[in-house]
């Protein structure tokens, strides 16, 4: 279902002349009214008035954590504290967090981004659905909310954590859609296998996942497992929260950006090279309609491409294909880059092994080591020892073809990887450099 016909199948060409018209009142109002915008655009030569085209958007400076960091807590807002009717941050992994601000205009804006990310996976008035994102600083729980009632769906406001109360809900309340990050959907699932409560007997129809990365094989092991179809949504407190984007029940592959709000480009992280479409690199928003706290090319460190090819289910806006990995999320390992997502892949695609692992990387001499530990199922578990071996040698190959850096695989017993109640954490990187 789409939510709001008018502007999610607006022709491109209409919509691209939305884009600008609403590029150029922007930056005008964040030129006036933001000293740090205003003397970063000064010292790259550009004014307001140089915007007359899309393309011109490059000319502008880019907008970064650091600059966000700088003018902590509240030096980018555009607009007067007195009309900021909302706080949110988002942690960072070290020292103070993200502080981002809503006025009312933008709360409206946000549920109703929400309204149609969820309405893209198929929810609809009549819903009963299961909010356990967590609310509080944290853009997902609320964000989710707001979303649901504009909507008309029936909310639970279950926030994160304590799974077997969820569960029961889900069953007295009849939940009909699930929404958590990727790794709480898979705890939610185990917790119900515990506890005998067998999936496909409760009402849940979908879930919405986004707020960390996740993999294809990670989403039919979450199918399988709870009986659901699973949907990818993505965002970030800088550019809203979610509501940025979501896949669609009807194509499941790419998550449309809402680009009548926000405008995406991928760029070469090295260079700031603006990419072609199709081409992988990383993504950057700039916001059209954001009051308080709009973002101008702003580097999410997410990596993705995008898919300009039209969808079958009628939205014209431009897909992104789901999020790899982040630029500071990569691991050098002597020398060679990588990816948590590439081991969860190779892990995944082989029988017996569960999605719960941690990567842990240290460093012994001047070499780094990695070791990758990874949860098999109590059947493997209990196989003789020989095998277990035969296993992790296995992986470890795998690993080794796949990324080209050998590692050690530590093949531990189910249920001791610590479980997420909201984001994951996949690495632990004990290295002091
Ligand atoms: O995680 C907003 C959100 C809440 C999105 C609920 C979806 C659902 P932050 O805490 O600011 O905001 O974290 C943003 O999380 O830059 C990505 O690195 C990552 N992320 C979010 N969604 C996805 C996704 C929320 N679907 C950061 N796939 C982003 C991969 C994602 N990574």
């Amino acid at each position: 279902m789409i939510w709001n016909e008018e502007f999610e199948t607006l022709p491109r060409e209409a919509l691209e002349a939305l884009q600008l018209k609403r590029l150029k009142a922007l930056v005008e109002r964040v030129y006036a009214t933001v000293p740090y915008y205003r003397q970063k655009m000064n010292e790259a030569g550009v004014k307001p008035d140089d915007i007359k085209s899309l393309n011109d958007l490059k000319k502008l400076p880019f907008t970064t954590k650091d600059d966000l960091r700088e003018n902590y807590p509240f030096g980018l807002f555009a607009v007067p504290l007195e009309r900021v009717i909302r706080i949110h941050a988002s942690s960072g992994t070290t020292g103070k967090p993200t502080v981002v601000g809503y006025t009312r205009r933008d709360i409206d804006t946000w549920a109703e981004l929400m309204a149609r990310t969820l309405a893209c996976g198929g929810t609809r008035q009549g819903d009963i659905v299961h909010n356990a994102y967590g609310y509080g600083l944290f853009t997902g729980g609320l964000g989710a909310h707001y979303g649901a009632e504009k909507l008309g769906a029936t909310v639970i406001p279950m926030s994160g954590g304590n799974t077997k109360r969820q569960i029961m809900i889900m069953q007295d309340f009849g939940s009909t859609v699930l929404l958590c990050t990727p790794s709480y959907a898979l705890n939610l699932a185990e917790v119900m296998q515990e506890e005998g409560v067998d999936p496909s007997t409760l009402k849940l129809r979908v879930g919405l996942f986004g707020a960390e990365p996740w993999s294809e094989k990670m989403r039919e092991e979450i199918e399988k497992k709870l009986c659901i179809s699973a949907l990818d949504i993505y965002g970030l407190s800088e550019v809203i929260g979610p509501g940025v984007a979501s896949e669609c029940i009807e194509g499941k592959r790419g998550l449309h950006i809402f680009e009548d709000h926000f405008i995406p480009e991928v760029i070469d992280p090295e260079t700031g090279e603006v990419l072609p479409y199709g081409e992988t690199g990383e993504l950057v928003f700039t916001t059209l309609t954001k009051e308080a706290f709009p973002v101008i090319r702003y580097r999410t460190r997410d990596i993705t491409r995008l898919i300009p090819e039209p969808c079958v289910c009628g939205r014209t806006f431009i897909r992104m294909e789901r999020v790899s990995g982040r630029t500071d999320d990569m691991l050098i390992i002597r020398g060679v880059n990588v990816f948590p997502s590439q081991i969860e892949h190779v892990l995944m695609s082989i029988e017996g092994v569960e999605p719960h692992y941690q990567i842990i990387v240290d460093r012994e001499g001047a070499l780094d080591v990695m070791e990758v530990q990874v949860e098999v199922n109590e059947k493997i578990f209990s196989d003789e020892i020989k095998k277990l071996e035969t296993l992790s040698k296995r992986i470890e190959r795998d690993i080794k073809e796949m990324l080209g850096v050998s590692c050690r695989v530590k093949l531990v017993e189910p249920k001791t990887i610590q479980r997420s109640e909201g984001k994951a954490k996949r690495v632990i990187d004990r290295r002091k450099i």
